[in-house]
């Protein structure tokens, strides 16, 4: 996601992060750097233009802030503006209507609407206690019908029989009818798509949108296109007011240009982005975490979200009193330690959102796999519980044991052991409440790793 731009971007801050002072003239040619960056993601121009008045302005009015320099500084500034530009917070959806709250998704054809209406009907069961109904009006397209219903009993949710015969306001006005005997809280609505926008889809659509009110009128946008899918939208909506956007296949959108032209274009939010074909691949659009993103500063929120609900509470503030009291990191700390390294998805879904780590080749990424983690975990299971509390009494016969019984060398287990007295001595580090409050000081400093107040 983003990998063009970020690389871009980021090569752009390490040059002013180097700067001692901001003067006109190196501001000037920083700009000209972002506004290449920007060109090459396919960003629409009157936002190259728009943000780029705003970034020169506010970087030389920068007065020094205390404490970063202001190479720093200016990262400050472009990270809140991108942030500004995408819409700042999250925007949800509105499903406060009385039942059936209709959502109709519009677009162009291949955007991923029909993709789109299964992972929405899927997100909104998972987190509201809601019952839905997923409806198709695409009656041109062969098998199109079909290709909802498959989607829709793959994810066990309820759907109407539709036929390509009908006309989409009938199936629309049909659909309504059954929702409300069945007492369904939600619609949603999927709509046949065009090549371009003309006025036969836009007369349809009007009509539909007539027929159902719907609380979210949301345009599909294949992120693939850039800007040019961003104008499309910009047309729809002057004839019908969208409420948002689904900004689809992310996950192969290295440039960026549609996610950071939408909202400025055509005021309206990015309300979810679609980052893979699977029906889970749905997310919340996050402006900041993007832009962290964006900027190589890691996903933190996302890894700290998956964290809170994967990491075991219990077993880390059991590790924090242990330190407290002064007692050291042993082996069986290890060992949980590796266990919730793998709850979390392993190494690579840790580096991906880890600030700076966007940096790194492929191929050093590719070395830090889990298998050394899962051979250390192997080793430490062959040991007996005292091993593991005393790590320092582990020599020759009892080295070879270990390997033994664990399939592994002798070597494995020194490079075991060796890795953990390097473990052990980083915890020690932070094991003291001031050096803790130093280490996020200095993390602080880094703009977008922490939120203000921490
Ligand atoms: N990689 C990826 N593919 C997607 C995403 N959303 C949709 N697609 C694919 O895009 C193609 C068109 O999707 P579809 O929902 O049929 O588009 P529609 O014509 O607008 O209904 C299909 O092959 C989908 O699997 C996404 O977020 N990521
Ligand atoms: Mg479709």
């Amino acid at each position: 996601m983003f990998d063009t731009l970020s690389e871009r971007f980021q090569r752009v801050i390490k040059n002013i992060a180097g700067l001692g002072q901001i003067t006109e003239n190196n501001i000037k040619s920083t700009l000209q750097e972002v506004r290449t960056a920007l060109l090459e993601a396919d960003v629409a121009l009157p936002v190259i233009e728009q943000l780029n008045q705003v970034l020169l302005q506010k970087s030389l009015g920068q007065t020094v802030l205390q404490g970063i320099n202001p190479g720093q500084a200016f990262i400050k500034i472009v990270h809140d503006e991108l942030i500004t530009l995408m819409g700042a917070t999250a925007n949800t959806l509105n499903l406060n209507a009385p039942p059936p709250a209709v959502i109709l998704l519009a677009g162009l054809q291949g955007s991923g609407k029909t993709t789109s209406a299964a992972k929405l009907a899927r997100f909104i069961k998972e987190t509201t206690q809601k019952s839905i109904l997923l409806v198709s009006t695409d009656v041109y397209r062969p098998a199109a019908i079909e290709q909802l219903k498959i989607l829709a009993h793959e994810l066990q949710i309820d759907f109407f029989e539709s036929d390509p015969s009908q006309t989409p306001l009938a199936i629309t006005t049909a659909a309504l009818a059954h929702a409300k005997r069945h007492l369904h809280d939600i619609i949603i609505l999927d709509t046949a798509g065009r090549l371009h926008i003309d006025d036969k889809m836009m007369h349809e659509i009007q009509q539909l949108h007539q027929a159902c009110h719907p609380i979210e009128t949301l345009f599909v946008i294949d992120s693939m296109m850039g800007q040019d899918a961003v104008k499309t939208a910009q047309a729809f909506d002057a004839s019908l007011p969208l409420t948002g956007v689904i900004l689809t296949k992310l996950d192969g959108d290295a440039r960026g240009g549609a996610a950071l032209s939408v909202r400025y274009i055509t005021g309206k939010p990015i309300k979810l982005m679609g980052v893979g074909e699977k029906l889970d691949a749905l997310e919340v659009f996050h402006p900041e975490r993007i832009v962290s993103r964006i900027l190589g500063m890691g996903d933190i929120l996302t890894l700290v979200e998956q964290a809170q609900q994967k990491i075991d509470l219990k077993k880390a503030e059991k590790l924090a009193k242990k330190f407290q009291k002064g007692k050291g990191f042993d082996l069986e700390d290890f060992r949980d330690q590796i266990k919730q390294m793998r709850n979390l998805g392993g190494m690579k879904n840790l580096l991906d959102k880890l600030p700076g780590v966007g940096q790194l080749s492929g191929a050093v990424k590719d070395k830090l796999d889990d298998k050394l983690f899962i051979q250390f975990e192997v080793m430490i299971n062959s040991m007996t519980p005292k091993e593991r509390y005393y790590p320092e009494n582990i020599r020759g016969s009892r080295k070879q044991r270990i390997a033994k019984g664990s399939g592994m060398q002798i070597q494995d287990v020194n490079r075991l052991l060796s890795q953990f007295s390097k473990m052990q001595k980083m915890m020690l580090r932070f094991s003291s409440p001031n050096k803790l409050k130093n280490m996020m000081q200095q993390l602080k400093n880094i703009p977008g790793f922490l939120p203000p107040g921490e």
